[in-house]
C-alpha cells in the first residue's frame, strides 16, 4: 500500500517562555529568565512548516494547550475565579504558577508514539499519547493531546487511540522523541525502534547518574505490545547513560532516521554494535551515517542539535535532505561536518537551516516541532478537521498569530491576568479556524 509520511508541527503558544523548567535540558536551564517573543518563536515554527511545503511535502499541524492549565491549579487546591487562582499560585511559589504557563505542547515529538497502519496486527494506526511523567510541566499534557488527536484521527475504523502509560516513573514515556521507525517505502511494513534511557525493573542496569533518564524500557515494551506491533521487526535499544548526563534528554537529540537511513553520534547507544547488526538484517539495504566523537566533541552535537534535525525524503529527489537549526551553521565544527557530509556522495545530499532560535533556547529544535504520522490516502482523506497546510490555511495561522501573540514576555508577566483572557481568545478562534471541534475546558465552562 502506498503511504506517506507527513509531519504534524506543533504551533507554538501564546505564553511561549523561558522559565527553565526542564532539569537534564541545558538550554532550557540556561535560557531561564530571559525575555521571550512568543510572536516570534510561532512565526519561525509557520515558516519550518512553509519549507517543507515548498519542498513538496504534505505539512499538517496541532494546536497550541491551553495556558494557563486551570485544571491542574485545581487538582492542587487553588480555587475561586480563574484571575484568583493565578494570583494565589504566584503567590505560592512562582514556579508553581510557571509550571502552568509552559508552551511546552509545542514540541509534538513528544506528543505520543505512533505505528503505522503497515506496521500494527489489525491495520489500523495506533497513537499512545505520552504520560511525560519525567517533568511536572509536560505531565499535564496528555489529556489535551488525547482530544486533539482523537478530534483529527477521528475515524474508528482506520485509528485507534490508546490511554497513556501509567503515571509513574516505572512506565516514563516520552513519545516518538524515542522512537523511529525505518524500512523502505512509508507504505512497507518497517521496523520500529524504541530507545529508553533506563530499565526500570532493574536498577543494576547502566542508567546516567546526573540527570534523568525520562524513558524507560518498560513504558517502550508496553507501547509496542498495546500497537501490536510484529515482535521481529521491534527493537529495543538503550541510550548510551554518558549521553544523558552530558544534555541528551531524548534519543532526537542524538539520532534520527528515515526510511533505509540511520544517522547518529558514534556516543548515542550503549551498543551501537548489536543494534546496527539488528538493522542491517532488519531492513533492506540499511544506511547507518556515523558521527565520529574525534570529528565533533558531544557538547557541539548538543549546542548545535545537529541530530534533532528532520531527516526527509523530497519527492522527486533521490537524495535524502536535513532540516536543521541554525546553531548547526553557527557552530563551526559542525558546519565543516555537514559540508563534508553533503559532498560526500552519501544518503544526504542537502541540507535547510532554519531559524528557530526562540524554541531552541528551550531545547527544542525542528524535529521536536513535529510529529511523523505515516498515512495512505485513504487514511489521509478520513482526517478530521482543517489541520493539513495549504497556503490558504498558512496565511491565516499568520495572521491569527500576527493579531494575537505578543511581541515579547517576561517571566513576571506570567502571572498578568490578561495574558489568560488573550490567549484564551486566541485560541478560541484558533479552533474555528482549524475546524477542530471543542478541545480546550475553558470552552466548556
Ligand atoms: O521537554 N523543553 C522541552 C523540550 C522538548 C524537546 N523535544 C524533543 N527533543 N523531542 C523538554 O525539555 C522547556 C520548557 C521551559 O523551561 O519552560 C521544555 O519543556
Amino acid at each position: 500500500m502506498s503511504a506517506k509520511e507527513i509531519n504534524f508541527d506543533g504551533l507554538v503558544g501564546p505564553t511561549h517562555n523561558y522559565t527553565g523548567l526542564s532539569w537534564g535540558n541545558i538550554a532550557s536551564t540556561s535560557h531561564a529568565g530571559l525575555r521571550s517573543s512568543p510572536r516570534k518563536a510561532a512565526l519561525q515554527g509557520l515558516e519550518k512548516m512553509r519549507t517543507l511545503m515548498r519542498l513538496g511535502l504534505t505539512q499538517g499541524i496541532l494546536p497550541p494547550h491551553e495556558r494557563p492549565h486551570l485544571a491542574t491549579l485545581t487538582r492542587l487546591g487553588f480555587s475561586g475565579t480563574p484571575q484568583g487562582m493565578i494570583k494565589a499560585a504566584w503567590k505560592a511559589a512562582p514556579p508553581l504558577l510557571n509550571t502552568i504557563m509552559s508552551a511546552s505542547p509545542m514540541w509534538t515529538a513528544n506528543a505520543a508514539t505512533v505505528s503505522p497502519s503497515a506496521d500494527t496486527s489489525d491495520g489500523k494506526v495506533h497513537f499512545t499519547p505520552a504520560n511525560l511523567v519525567a517533568m511536572a510541566h509536560r505531565a499535564t499534557e496528555a489529556p489535551t493531546t488525547s482530544r486533539v488527536l482523537k478530534a483529527i484521527f477521528a475515524d474508528p475504523t482506520r485509528f485507534v487511540h490508546h490511554d497513556p502509560l501509567p503515571g509513574h516513573s516505572q512506565f516514563g514515556d516520552e513519545g516518538a522523541a524515542n522512537h523511529t521507525r525505518l524500512g523502505g517505502d512509508y507504505g512497507d511494513p518497517g521496523v520500529e525502534l524504541f530507545v529508553y534511557g533506563r530499565e526500570a525493573l532493574d536498577p543494576s542496569k547502566p542508567a546516567p547518574t546526573q540527570y534523568p533518564a525520562r524513558q524507560t524500557l518498560e513504558a517502550s515494551q508496553a507501547i509496542a505490545r498495546l500497537h501490536g506491533l510484529r515482535a521481529s521487526s521491534t527493537i529495543f535499544a538503550q541510550q548510551h547513560p554518558d549521553a544523558i548526563d552530558a544534555g541528551v534528554f531524548h534519543n532526537d537529540v542524538i539520532a534520527v532516521g528515515n526510511r533505509n537511513v540511520l544517522f547518529f553520534y558514534e556516543a548515542a547507544f550503549l551498543d551501537s554494535g548489536a543494534l546496527l547488526e539488528e538493522l542491517s538484517n532488519l531492513v533492506e539495504a540499511f544506511t547507518p551515517v556515523k558521527l565520529a566523537a574525534q570529528d565533533v566533541p558531544i557538547e557541539d552535537v548538543v549546542k548545535s542539535y545537529l541530530f534533532n534535525s528532520q531527516l526527509i525524503s523530497v519527492p522527486g529527489e533521490e537524495k535524502m535532505c536535513l532540516i536543521a537549526p541554525g546553531e548547526a551553521k553557527s557552530t563551526p565544527s559542525v558546519a565543516a561536518y555537514l559540508d563534508d557530509l553533503v559532498a560526500s556522495g552519501g544518503p544526504i545530499g542537502d541540507v535547510h537551516y532554519m531559524d528557530l532560535r526562540e524554541s531552541m533556547q528551550n531545547g527544542g529544535g525542528p524535529a521536536c516541532l513535529r510529529l511523523r504520522v505515516v498515512l495512505t490516502e485513504q487514511e489521509e482523506s478520513a482526517l478530521g478537521a482543517r489541520v493539513l497546510l495549504d497556503d490558504l490555511l498558512t496565511d491565516e495561522i499568520e495572521a491569527w498569530i500576527k493579531t494575537h501573540y505578543r511581541e515579547t514576555l517576561e517571566p513576571d508577566d506570567l502571572h498578568d491576568p490578561a495574558l489568560m483572557t488573550e490567549s484564551y481568545a486566541a485560541l478560541d478562534e484558533l479552533t474555528q479556524i482549524l475546524q477542530i471541534g471543542t478541545i480546550y475546558d475553558f470552552q466548556k465552562a
